[in-house]
């Protein structure tokens, strides 16, 4: 059955009509009200951490094709929070905000693992990327990235993603800690016509290591491989010796996985060495502070208004309060251009020496030595001295605040 206009909002048909003649430009989408979404893509890299234990786990295996293989199982264990959550919790995948640039999201998990922070940063608006950095001081355990994503249609949208991770665990036998190189899956929408959307992943991704292990990832859906939705394969093995398989997983990655010693094809209750249950693995909240204690370019707060006219299904103030900080914006743009300046990034930066680990681990994975800078604005890396900067920032006064707010957001 066809979804229900509301507030004026276009139906679900003449929207998927729309999106026949998508132009790629995902943000000019005109999705239905239903499908509105009050949270921005600058909180997305949160998923990256929703189990802080297995993030941290690696940092305690002190063999190094298994360190490479509790990688290659946190990086799956993030895939149904990355790709399924929304569909999970709304019945459907969502149209997210478009952050815009200088957005934060900031907030940390507090558990078992101790603290683990988050920072995540819009580091570019044309074209649109977010950079983020995950850190557990007490295992020396840094994630750092950025992602941007190229959309076209056929037959349904197919995103691309552009950009790439960087995973940082200390060596137990090297004062060189190893990084692990993490390229990410394309995906597409499915259940478009039948008005909920949700998301397939498809092609493979690669994590590859300084410490001389590569893991390859193969996504499928139903009809395809295995006949299932969701379904994965992933191996384990030297770098440049793909047959010499050492581990092998397969399963779902919304459902359940099985981990295997060997090539999958001596599969049996004796290779089994791990199986993942999300249901059986609760994930730890995430807390940020309340909206009123963060800054004004925090997403949450920047965002509310919007997010209030979305949950109203108020279709005019959504696009009323979106124009106030898309015009702040275009304003502040033309001034910064006027000025001879540029937006301060405040915890990333563009190093201007070529980046280390793309140039030794890139190729391995098909990834030139800038990256994919040319998509993403630059090459962004986390910027320690300008986090320190930041942490030792008096917070702003109430009065600043609002001033910013005006200035930067329209409100
Ligand atoms: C394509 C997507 C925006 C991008 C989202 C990304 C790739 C962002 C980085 C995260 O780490 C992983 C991730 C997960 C979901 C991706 C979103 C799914 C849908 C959204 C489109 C802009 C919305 C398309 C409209 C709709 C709802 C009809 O499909």
């Amino acid at each position: 059955m066809e979804q229900q206009q509301v507030n004026g909002g276009g139906s679900w048909t003449s929207f998927v009509k729309s999106i026949a003649s998508f132009n790629g430009d995902l943000a000019s989408l005109t999705a239905p009200p239903f499908i509105l979404s009050s949270t921005s893509l600058t909180e997305f890299s949160s998923y990256w951490c929703e189990h802080p234990s297995v993030f941290v786990a690696p940092a305690k295996e002190p063999d190094a094709a298994k360190r490479a293989l509790l990688v290659l199982k946190w990086f799956l264990t993030t895939l149904k929070q990355q790709y399924a959550s929304r569909s999970e919790q709304y019945g459907n995948e969502k149209k997210p905000l478009n952050p815009f640039l200088g957005e934060l999201f900031l907030g940390k998990w507090e558990d078992d693992a101790g603290t683990t922070e988050l920072i995540s940063e819009q580091v570019s608006h044309h074209p649109p990327a977010t950079a983020y950095a995950i850190v557990n001081m007490s295992a020396g355990v840094r994630l750092e990235g950025y992602n941007a994503q190229k959309a076209s249609f056929s037959k349904t949208i197919n995103i691309k993603q552009i950009g790439h991770a960087v995973l940082t665990v200390p060596s137990p036998s090297s004062k060189e800690p190893d990084t692990y190189l993490i390229t990410l899956p394309s995906l597409h929408i499915e259940g478009l016509i039948f008005g909920s959307p949700f998301i397939e992943l498809d092609g493979s991704s690669y994590i590859t290591s300084s410490t001389g292990f590569t893991a390859k990832i193969d996504y499928s859906g139903k009809g395809w491989l295995s006949g299932k939705k969701n379904s994965l394969t992933a191996t384990l093995y030297p770098t440049g010796k793909e047959k010499d398989v050492l581990f092998n997983v397969t399963g779902q990655w919304t459902k359940t996985f099985d981990i295997h010693s060997g090539p999958a094809k001596h599969n049996s209750k004796d290779t089994l060495i791990t199986s993942w249950d999300p249901a059986q693995s609760p994930t730890s909240e995430l807390c940020v502070a309340p909206i009123d204690k963060q800054h004004p370019l925090e997403s949450r707060r920047a965002w509310s208004r919007v997010a209030a006219a979305i949950a109203k299904g108020d279709l005019d103030a959504v696009g009323l309060e979106k124009s106030k900080i898309e015009n702040a914006q275009r304003e502040r743009r033309v001034q910064e251009k006027s000025e001879g300046r540029m937006w301060q990034r405040r915890y990333f930066s563009v190093p201007d020496t070529p980046d280390r680990v793309l140039t030794h681990l890139g190729p391995i994975v098909g990834l030139a030595e800038h990256g994919d800078a040319d998509k993403t604005g630059g090459l962004w890396r986390f910027d320690l001295q300008k986090t320190e900067k930041e942490h030792s920032r008096p917070l702003l006064s109430e009065d600043e605040a609002s001033k910013l707010a005006k200035e930067l957001l329209g409100q």
